[in-house]
């Protein structure tokens, strides 16, 4: 079985998700290869350190620019705040390292083009780390939806709601600074709607929107992002799309939802509700027709057999988990694997149009590929 090393630069958040992926990989999977946790790196070496001490790396280092050329190294895991995606991404793939990369792709759309062509040039296999893709019910979803159990899609109906930006004295981090990130809640929140929304209804072709910063002034530091963006929008298909992602959804913890009405049915999730999707199947007699609420934890589900016995249920960590061994089977098959820096640049534009039209206050035509 060949051996990757992996580099990971970035120690906080997702740093611990994408270890616990590499831990995890090859006990509930089958991977052909091993991967190997050589090196952690980030600019605070105290929080590198403790990342490597409890999850397992090999060695830590402060300078990424070193790290990605290493002849030693077969994959860059990028999970660094966004401004510095492109900068790595870029050099990795020059060096000719695998890329797995943190959503959204990049801080602009400009990045974002650039590092899809680079991956492109270089012939490296990518990934972006668009998670919710491998929750069970969404994909179940997906599977559904192929099979034509919605029929004609009508209303696409997503909210990503979270509710820590209304908290005073939560500490200013990096996801608050357009320096740093990009965008706010567009960038962090919306482009997982985004991404689920392209790939479970096809293209969005317009877009009309609204952002606001609730907040613009934390003590000293001057917030320059939105913190709650939303956006209605056109699908290819001819369906209604309306999404809304907010930091400041008062009451709710991590609610990343979609409600999809099609001609023959009706599909809802919720990520707080993990284990379920609820379906309605309008073919069946209205006296007996209503929402199903499906437990989605097998048998027959997509990657729950990978884990536990049906009715066992699993959870966020495992979307990572799944995501990993997705990649790993596509490079042993030589076949891309999806989501990629081409689906996530598609996602990209989407975000981008968004904050163009919320900043015009115009309808805006999506543009893609260019
Ligand atoms: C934001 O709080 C965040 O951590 C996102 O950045 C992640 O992508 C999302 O999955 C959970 O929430």
């Amino acid at each position: 079985m060949r051996t990757l090393n992996v580099a990971l630069i970035g120690y906080g958040f997702m740093g611990r998700a994408h270890s616990n992926a590499y831990c995890q990989v090859g006990h509930f999977f089958d991977p052909p290869f091993q991967v190997r946790r050589q090196v952690v790196c980030g600019r605070n070496r105290a929080g590198a350190e403790e990342l490597a001490r409890v999850w397992g790396w090999d060695e830590v280092s402060t300078n990424w620019q070193e790290v990605v050329t290493r002849p030693d190294i077969d994959l860059i895991d990028i999970a660094t705040p966004n401004v510095l995606h492109a900068p790595v991404a870029l050099a990795a793939a020059a060096a000719g390292k695998m890329i797995l990369c943190e959503k959204p792709l990049a801080a602009s759309l400009a990045d974002a083009r650039a590092m899809t062509a680079a991956v492109g040039r270089a012939g490296v296999p990518n990934m972006v780390w668009f998670n919710y893709r491998r929750v069970p019910a969404i994909a179940f979803a997906r599977d559904l939806i192929e099979r034509g159990a919605l029929g004609r899609l009508f209303h696409y109906r997503a909210t990503y709601l979270q509710e820590w930006g209304n908290d005073p004295t939560r500490p200013i981090n990096w996801k608050l600074s357009r320096a740093e990130a990009g965008s706010g809640a567009n960038g962090d929140l919306n482009s997982h709607l985004v991404d689920t929304a392209l790939w479970l209804a096809g293209p969005i072709t317009e877009v009309s929107a609204l952002m606001t910063t609730f907040v613009p002034q934390r003590g000293d530091f001057h917030v320059d992002i939105d913190d709650a963006t939303a956006a209605l929008a056109r699908f290819a298909s001819g369906a209604m799309g309306y999404f809304e992602a907010t930091r400041f959804a008062v009451g709710c913890r991590n609610r990343n939802g979609f409600e999809i009405h099609g001609e023959k049915g009706m599909l809802r999730f919720n990520l707080e509700d993990f284990n379920h999707l609820e379906y309605t199947d309008a073919t069946q007699d209205p006296s007996l027709r209503g929402p199903r609420r499906l437990l989605i934890s097998g048998p027959g589900h997509p990657y729950v057999a990978h884990y536990w016995k049906p009715g066992h249920a699993i959870g966020y960590e495992h979307t990572f988990t799944s995501a990993l061994a997705d990649f790993l089977s596509a490079l042993d098959k030589g076949e891309p694997v999806h989501p990629n820096f081409e689906d996530a640049l598609r996602v990209q534009e989407v975000l981008e149009a968004i904050e163009t039209s919320a900043r015009t206050r115009q309808w805006l035509v999506v543009k893609t590929g260019e």
